[in-house]
């Protein structure tokens, strides 16, 4: 079993079960109102600069936050630089362990979030932009998942026209496949935390899929969704190869489409 340890700021350990691996957490006195959780993997050349920016860009909204840096499998200095930020900045906490794996980082800083509010970010984008029109649905009450969409009318994707060409290939798969009713699951999200709860603990699928499966199972559990519009350029060069992803998505998408369709 996996123990799960949140580096920050110490006032007083509690073991919270229930979430399917013991977990420590190191409990702040004053809980923040938005949780931000960003799963990093091998990103010493621009963590530090992007959780800096991250802060300076959220000093004017005034918010109580909590920025949770879910990291897993890195080579390289990742470990020691979120673990270093989260010592100098109180709001910071970061979890590490384990094998590379996007969703179970997700999953695992989702579940160790306090925030009334949770947002879904990614190290290289920050997108205080999105924060903030995410926060201001949620709290208008209209919506409990916010999902930016990069394929929605109104979005702008600068990314190289073949990555374009593969998310709406990848949505077309997930429509035909699983009835999705959207334009894009991998978008940055923000959601309540309370009410999609169980949607996360009901994810079975992890990497990148997780975020598909979390999308599609808040939508056919009727949780109130609504897209907006995102714009994304490339920052820097894919790690993988599109084309040789291609076998591993495939693969990925027929585990889902058991996950959701048989196992339920
Ligand atoms: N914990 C964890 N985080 C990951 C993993 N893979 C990617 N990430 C993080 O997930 C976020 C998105 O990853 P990117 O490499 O930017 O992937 P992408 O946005 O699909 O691709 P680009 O368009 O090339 O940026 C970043 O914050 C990564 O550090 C992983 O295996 N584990
Ligand atoms: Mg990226």
């Amino acid at each position: 079993m996996d123990t799960l340890q949140a580096k920050g700021p110490s006032h007083g350990v509690s073991s919270i079960p229930g979430v399917g691996y013991e977990r420590s957490v190191a409990m702040a006195s004053t809980e923040p109102r938005i949780s931000i959780v960003i799963p990093v993997y091998n990103e010493e050349a621009i963590l530090h600069s992007a959780v800096v920016d991250l802060r300076e860009r959220l000093k004017p909204l005034g918010w109580s936050y909590e920025i949770i840096l879910a990291e897993n499998g890195s080579k390289d200095g990742t470990v020691a630089l979120a673990q270093e930020l989260s010592l100098k900045y109180s709001e910071v906490k970061s979890i590490s362990m384990g094998e590379p794996n996007y969703g179970k980082a997700m999953k695992q800083g989702i579940l160790l979030a306090r925030g009334e509010l949770v947002i879904c970010d990614e190290i290289d984008l920050c997108d205080t932009d999105f924060h903030r029109r995410a926060i201001d649905i949620l709290d208008t009450g209209e919506a409990d998942l916010v999902i930016g969409s990069k394929l929605l009318a109104g979005a702008e994707d600068d990314r190289p026209m073949l990555r374009h060409v593969a998310s709406q290939a990848y949505s077309g798969l997930l429509k035909v496949m699983l009835g999705f009713r959207g334009t894009d699951t991998h978008g940055l999200k923000a959601f309540r935390r309370t009410a999609l709860l169980d949607t996360v603990r009901a994810c079975l699928v992890e990497k990148d899929v997780f975020a598909s499966e979390f999308v599609i199972r808040a939508d056919r559990g009727g949780i109130r969704t609504k897209e907006i519009p995102v714009r994304v350029m490339e920052k820097r060069p894919p790690s993988i190869n599109l084309f040789k992803r291609v076998p591993n998505v495939l693969k990925s998408l027929i585990k889902l489409t058991i996950a959701i369709r048989i196992r339920g």
